[in-house]
């Protein structure tokens, strides 16, 4: 596995080298199986007249290959790295899938002020299953991991940034990704 940034300092890093084949190919199949049976809390996060943006969250214990990937593949442990924890717990699963040609993008914004936890020792990851172009790939602020925070808000809204959150310091960052690429 190759670390490649510091994730104290800017609060995210690209990790390579890590997943096999393998993994990708569960990570594909739990992608798959989710977009096959959706859950309650799943949306549509573009417009009727934008390709489908579709989400999802929380279906890792309904679906076995979204638990395996999870269990099984180097994810928690990528984690443990980071964070220098000797334990790691799953927050949630959130698969986002743009189709091909969907204009929608995910807006600016901050993971901490949507869960409801503490602590420093925490990490998402994104993990793409498909080559994503540098024009539509995932985006950091460096160092926007420790504030201030904003409001969440939903993908779809385009509402303009949320006002700071008075809330104490976390890593996580702004992320945002761009439109999908046409096939
Ligand atoms: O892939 C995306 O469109 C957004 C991902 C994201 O915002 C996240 O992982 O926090």
């Amino acid at each position: 596995m190759i670390i490649e940034g510091d994730f104290d300092r800017d609060g995210a890093v690209c990790v390579r080298q890590a997943f096999s084949a393998e993994h990708v190919a569960w990570a594909r199949e739990a992608i798959d199986a989710n977009l096959a049976d959706l859950s309650p809390l799943a949306r549509r996060a573009s417009s009727d007249d934008d390709a489908p943006f579709v989400e999802d969250f929380c279906s890792w214990n309904r679906l076995p290959s979204m638990e395996r990937f999870i269990r099984e593949s180097p994810a928690a442990a990528i984690a443990a790295e980071l964070t220098g924890s000797s334990s790691i717990r799953l927050y949630h699963d959130h698969v986002l899938v743009k189709e091909p040609g969907t204009r929608q993008r995910t807006p600016w914004h901050q993971d901490q002020p949507y869960y409801n936890v503490e602590g420093t020792q925490n990490a998402s990851m994104w993990f793409p299953v498909d080559p994503v172009d540098r024009s539509a790939t995932i985006e950091f602020i460096a160092g926007s991991h420790r504030g201030p925070w904003f409001m969440p808000r939903t993908i779809e809204a385009e509402l303009p940034e949320g006002a700071p959150m008075d809330h104490p310091l976390f890593p996580v960052l702004w992320t945002r990704t761009h439109e999908s690429v046409d096939a």
